[in-house]
């Protein structure tokens, strides 16, 4: 049996911690962590490999991108730290530039594999790898709403006194500040949910800005963001089918095309199989429209 191979590039917070979770969950047969900074990465594996006689059997060892040779699953975290004063739209165009050698090199011993996506703006990171790399769109996945959708779920749970797990609600569009609630489609049980207009407004809020309380509380958020990723590893290496809140190009969805956004996927060997087709209300395809058409002039900012 051909082994799973799973390669982490960039193991900063979010990259260490993935490869960590992907450990301890026993994901893959072989885990590898490339970093610019090389000493990172030696140390995450010795790390890990220490704690093998807890754990299963995965290989972990710090690599270069010839490892990504055979990998079914390249993670990509890396990205630059905004630096103090810095606009948005510049720290965009660094991570460009880091992307830009990053796929280039994964292309050189990679054709197959599947590229997933973590490095924010996500969408537009993800969409800048579709280009770039040329592979089908199935095969570069962004994590998009899919962290979102848990921390909507988790915040509607708390609420109404129920397991999150139980909670069927979609966030969309943008990873980010133009994201939104589909709460037409939001139930328990097939049941709408109990909630006046008031904790609908708390929930949202409290989801749309939930990184912007953790990064204020420990300067940056790595463990939901994880589990999420592990969440999409193994539906794909377990061919699961599972529909996730993931970012795929889109193709006149509600009439919106040529952009990255999160939306329910089905989630299979191949990536992303299917693009599901949800019923909107019109204010919530004004919404997807919003989020779609920042996301496209971010895009722009990239292409000029
Ligand atoms: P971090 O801790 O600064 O880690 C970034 C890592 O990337 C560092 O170890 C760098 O050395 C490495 N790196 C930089 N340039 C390169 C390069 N050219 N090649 C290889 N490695 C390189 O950041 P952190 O891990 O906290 O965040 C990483 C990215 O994830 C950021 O863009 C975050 O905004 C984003 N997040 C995305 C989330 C999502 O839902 N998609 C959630 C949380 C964070």
């Amino acid at each position: 049996m051909k082994k799973t191979r799973v390669v982490v590039i960039g193991v900063g917070a979010v990259g260490s911690t993935t490869a960590y979770t992907l450990l301890l969950r026993e994901r893959a047969d072989e885990l590898v962590l490339i970093d610019a900074n090389q000493a990172k990465a030696v140390g995450d594996a010795l790390d890990m490999n220490h704690g093998m006689p807890f754990v299963g059997q995965t290989k972990v060892w710090a690599g270069t991108y010839e490892d990504c040779a055979g990998a079914d699953i390249i993670i990509i975290t890396a990205g630059a730290a905004q630096k103090p004063g810095e606009p948005r739209v510049d720290l965009l165009k660094r991570n460009i530039a880091i992307y830009d050698s990053i796929v280039s090199e994964v292309l050189k011993y990679n054709e197959d594999g599947i590229l997933l996506i973590a490095t924010n703006p996500v969408d537009v990171m993800s969409y800048f790898c579709l280009r770039k790399s040329n592979w089908p769109t199935n095969r570069v996945i962004g994590s998009g709403t899919l962290l979102d959708s848990a921390r909507f779920r988790y915040l509607i749970g708390e609420e109404l006194e129920l397991d999150p797990r139980s909670v069927h609600a979609h966030i969309i569009g943008e990873h980010g500040d133009s994201e939104l609630p589909v709460w037409s489609l939001a139930n328990v049980a097939g049941s709408q949910l109990k909630l006046d207009e008031e904790a609908k407004t708390r929930i949202y809020t409290n989801t749309r800005d939930a990184a912007y309380q953790i990064i204020e509380a420990k300067g940056a958020t790595y463990y939901a963001i994880a589990l999420a990723l592990d969440r999409i590893v193994t539906a794909i290496l377990h061919n699961e089918a599972a529909v996730l809140n993931v970012s795929t190009l889109l193709n006149d969805y509600h009439g919106v095309s040529d952009v990255y956004l999160g939306v329910p996927c089905v989630v299979d060997r191949q990536g992303v199989r299917e693009v599901l087709d949800i019923v909107l209300t019109d204010e919530e395809t004004a919404l997807l429209h919003k989020s779609a058409n920042k996301l496209k002039s971010l895009i722009q900012t990239i292409e000029t």
